[in-house]
């Protein structure tokens, strides 16, 4: 049957990339398919919102590059503060340059993403070589690679067969990318006839999710994880603001409130979704 109707601990079991592997037993083991977007400046509260959101999470995605006072120390703790509450980390660094360029982006700089990123994604826009230039880092470091295949703003330009031909690409590297972020499932998506689609099994993370709002004033727009894990077969609903609110009034009782509300959410639509 499809890999949204069978559990994630039966497709951890079959997954072939590791990064991949290992977020799914995490997701069964502590019963979260919550992701948590930490999109603030200060490394305090980076950290901080962390400690508190890390229980309720199998994944945190960073936009490491927003952070004011980033030193190394930030990556230390964030590496500590996984261990500790049992999470991988998904950098959103959405890469779109030539293969050789990525690379470099990927492995060096201030960040050396590759280093503790188990999950990065990139655009399909340049084509298969940037898959080629991320995967000569990542692989070697048992790394998983999403690619965007739709993104959630108003107006995208990720449909129809843009959206296909990112799924195609992501069919002939296998190995190493392990999902998409998109809005629904991309089962067989552009596949012709020739393609053996039944053993494939992408992770659709699916940002722009929230409960008490449609949207905001740049264009996001929100859905429920209901109807993100449930009506379309979503495997991760990625929350920021509507977890940790307005960040220069962080209220760490309530964030710690959110994120077992978006765990709860999440979880009992995808339960619903199995047991169909
Ligand atoms: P929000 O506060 O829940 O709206 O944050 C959403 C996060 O997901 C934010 O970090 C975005 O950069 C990210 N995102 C998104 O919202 N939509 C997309 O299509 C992609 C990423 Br790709």
């Amino acid at each position: 049957s499809s890999p949204h109707l069978q559990t994630y601990e039966q497709r951890a079991k079959k997954h072939g990339n590791p990064a991949a592997r290992k977020l799914l037993e995490t997701m069964e083991r502590k019963k979260t398919n919550l992701s948590v977007s930490v999109d603030v400046t200060k490394k305090k509260d980076f950290l901080a919102i962390i400690d508190v959101v890390g229980p309720f999470v199998c994944l945190i995605k960073t936009h490491i590059d927003i952070i004011e006072d980033f030193d190394q120390t930030v990556i230390e703790h964030l590496q500590e503060l996984s261990v500790k509450h049992d999470f991988l980390i998904f950098e959103d660094r959405k890469f779109a340059d030539i293969g050789n360029t990525v690379a470099l982006q990927y492995s060096s700089g201030v960040y050396k993403i590759s280093s503790w990123a188990h999950l990065t994604n990139a655009h399909a826009v340049p084509g298969p070589s940037i898959i080629t230039g991320l995967s000569s880092i990542g692989l070697p470091l048992g790394r998983g690679l999403i690619l965007l295949s739709e993104m959630s703003s108003k107006g995208a330009l990720t449909t129809g067969s843009y959206t296909e031909d990112a799924v195609r690409m992501a069919r002939s590297r296998r190995d190493f990318v392990v999902g998409f972020i998109a809005q629904k499932r991309m089962d067989g998506i552009g596949a012709i006839e020739a393609d053996d689609v039944t053993e494939e099994d992408f992770l659709v993370l699916a940002p722009g999710v929230g409960l008490d709002s449609k949207g905001d004033a740049m264009g996001q727009q929100y859905r429920t994880p209901r109807e993100v894990v449930l009506e379309s077969g979503c495997d991760v609903i990625i929350v920021g603001r509507g977890i940790y609110g307005k960040s220069d009034q962080l209220d760490v009782e309530n964030v710690r409130k959110q994120a077992e509300r978006y765990r709860q959410e999440g979880w009992s639509a995808y339960l619903e979704r199995v047991s169909l």
